[in-house]
């Protein structure tokens, strides 16, 4: 007979962590995590804890770990206030679909319903933003709870919430008699059932368009080399959503980059003028605004849910993207087809070479320095494999402009919920995860300001973090809206803080850049460093050009000229001109 060991049941819940293959979780401790934090404790040679200074730090640190690995992220928040931070990190999640778990404290079980200190229902308060979402009732069914959380988080992509009474987590059950589900999972390969008729339609509707494009978002990942190939074949410039930059060179002469307002001009310019779109591996939210509503589209995605959401849709295809591309274009093969190149396809070539020697003439050493010039600094000292936390603000747009990333560099940002505060947590975890690889933060100052206490993770665990923070002394992402919406600046304006010295606070070495040498060595210190690093440059609050302002043709504008002038844009051209010259 054997006899069993009687353990904790938060240690059983460490085993189905560990058994899911959790590395890390992120956290802050309270009274009703005490059970979780002796079992934490105990299985601190299995799984890493990794202490914050306010759980939204780890909330997002655990989603931004999962967006960068794929594996779930696991986070801790404390009854009441503590588990009211997750929230921010836990509604990235739902919108961004990514699996994490979050563990929340609660008062004793025998005290719940009583308006104990502390005590309140967290269930309702995560409703809306979880998948899985149940408070624990017996001890026996911890493992099992956390393992169905867990298994629920990856099969609907998304958050899963299991609240712990605290005495619960103490109660001993018996150790290894609760099956893991973990083991019975697999990412398994789908292969589609991809209708051989229907990639001949496609091709005939591309084939014929006079100005097709590839449109193609974060399902197309894996598809970098099959969307060259295709676009070559069909000779459509590409496009993508912003989270997709990298997914091909940055530099591909035929990539016009993102549309919308975290855009560059010659992808709004070819998107307003395509005629049909190949929309693949993407849930655009805005795709009715930048395309022609009388563009053909044909719709590819992995899930149905979304498939023809965002556009009126000719064809519509249930697929993976790489298997997609794969079939259309063996079938464009088989027609002959190989290279195509049209006035079209030129025309979009020449306004993305036009567009580059216009950034290339901003890149100026002016000071107060212009962001051309920090992201062109910054693309002279990444290394190939470098991860990016990217925040929210004006960050996004230079980002989406300047920054070069490029396939074996990684960026994850909060694109869809787009809370600030993303970036830093994003580094930490990126910088956890893959120790050896450059991970930067870059951030507004309203951003950086919002979750500057997590240079204390970065410092404790020496993740060589290079953050680099814009000062504009303003929300200069709404400073701009407020002048679209022609009103009073109200609320924009920021105190200039001194993040170098703050940091020195933190213990991380702390740099105040003002000009272009002082960037460069900035940089060129931080590039190796094994420490964290941050650089406060005090840049420009001069509005970077509103895109998808500029119009097609010029009297489209009766203020065309003030309008280039105002972003000393005069060699600049509306794209009909550009087109016309092509005769695209
Ligand atoms: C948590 C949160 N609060 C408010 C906003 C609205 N918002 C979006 S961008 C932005 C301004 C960001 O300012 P800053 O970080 O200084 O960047 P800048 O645009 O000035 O470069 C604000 C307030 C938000 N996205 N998230
Ligand atoms: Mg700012």
């Amino acid at each position: 007979m054997t006899t069993s060991t009687m353990v904790p049941a938060a240690d059983e819940m460490m085993r189905v962590l560990e058994e899911w293959g959790v590395k890390r979780i992120y956290g802050l401790p309270g009274g009703s995590l005490d059970s979780t934090m002796n079992s934490i404790h105990t299985y601190r040679d299995h799984i890493d804890y990794i202490g914050v200074r306010h759980e939204e730090f780890g909330s997002l640190a655990a989603v931004a770990e999962a967006k960068i690995t794929g594996r779930i992220g696991v986070m801790l928040g404390s009854a009441g206030p503590g588990a009211a931070h997750l929230v921010n990190g836990l509604y990235d999640a739902k919108m961004d679909n990514i699996p994490v778990l979050a563990i929340v404290g609660q008062v004793p079980s025998s005290r719940m319903n009583l308006d104990f200190f502390q005590e309140l229902p967290e269930n309702p308060m995560f409703a809306d933003a979880t998948v899985y979402n149940r408070t624990i009732m017996t001890a026996e069914q911890l493992p099992l709870v956390i393992d169905t959380a867990i298994r629920t988080a990856y099969a609907k992509r998304g958050p899963a919430v299991v609240v712990l009474p605290k005495d619960l987590g103490w109660e001993k059950i018996e150790q290894g008699a609760y099956p893991v589900s973990a083991n019975v999972q697999s990412q398994q390969d789908v292969t589609y059932n991809i209708p051989a008729e229907n990639i001949e339609r496609a091709l005939d509707i591309l084939t014929s368009a006079k100005r097709p494009v590839i449109y193609f978002g974060q399902g197309a990942r894996k598809a970098g080399k099959e969307l060259l190939e295709a676009a070559d074949m069909l000779g459509a410039p590409l496009m993508s959503t912003y989270l997709a930059k990298g997914i091909i060179a940055h530099d591909t002469e035929s990539y016009m980059i993102s549309t919308g307002r975290v855009a560059t001009k010659p992808s709004v310019d070819t998107g307003r003028s395509a005629d049909a779109v190949l929309f693949i591996g993407t849930n655009y939210e805005f795709g009715e605004f930048f395309f022609r509503p009388d563009a053909t589209f044909i719709d590819v995605n992995i899930n149905p849910i979304v498939l023809g959401a965002r556009h009126a849709a000719k064809l519509g295809f249930q697929a993976d993207a790489q298997q997609f591309l794969t079939a259309l274009i063996e079938a464009g093969h088989k027609r002959g087809l190989t290279s195509t190149d049209t006035p079209w396809l030129a025309a979009a070539k020449e306004n993305r070479a036009q567009w580059e020697a216009w950034i290339t003439e901003h890149t100026t050493d002016e000071s107060p320095i212009r962001l051309e010039t920090v992201f062109n600094e910054i693309n002279k000292v990444t290394t190939d494999d470098a991860l990016f936390g990217i925040d929210v603000g004006n960050v996004n747009i230079a980002s989406a402009r300047f920054l070069k990333i490029n396939p074996g560099q990684q960026f994850t940002t909060s694109p869809l919920y787009a809370t600030m505060g993303y970036g830093l947590p994003a580094a930490v975890a990126g910088s956890l995860e893959y120790p050896q690889r450059q991970a930067w933060n870059l951030a507004g100052d309203g951003a950086a300001a919002m979750v500057i206490q997590g240079l204390t993770t970065a410092t404790e665990h020496h993740l060589p973090i290079i953050s680099v923070v814009l000062s504009n002394e303003s929300l200069g992402y709404i400073e701009a809206e407020q002048d679209d919406t022609n009103q009073p600046h109200s609320g924009i304006k920021l105190s200039g803080l001194d993040f170098a010295k703050i940091a020195e606070g933190f213990g991380v070495a702390g740099i105040t850049v003002r000009n272009t040498d002082e960037l460069r060595a900035a940089l060129a210190k931080a590039k190796d460093t094994t420490e964290p690093i941050l650089i406060d440059v005090k840049v420009t609050n001069d509005r970077l050009l509103p895109v998808e302002q500029f119009p097609q043709s010029r009297d489209e504008r009766i203020d065309f000229d003030e309008f280039r002038a105002a972003y000393d844009a005069e060699k600049l051209e509306p794209f009909g001109e550009i087109l016309a010259r092509h005769q695209a």
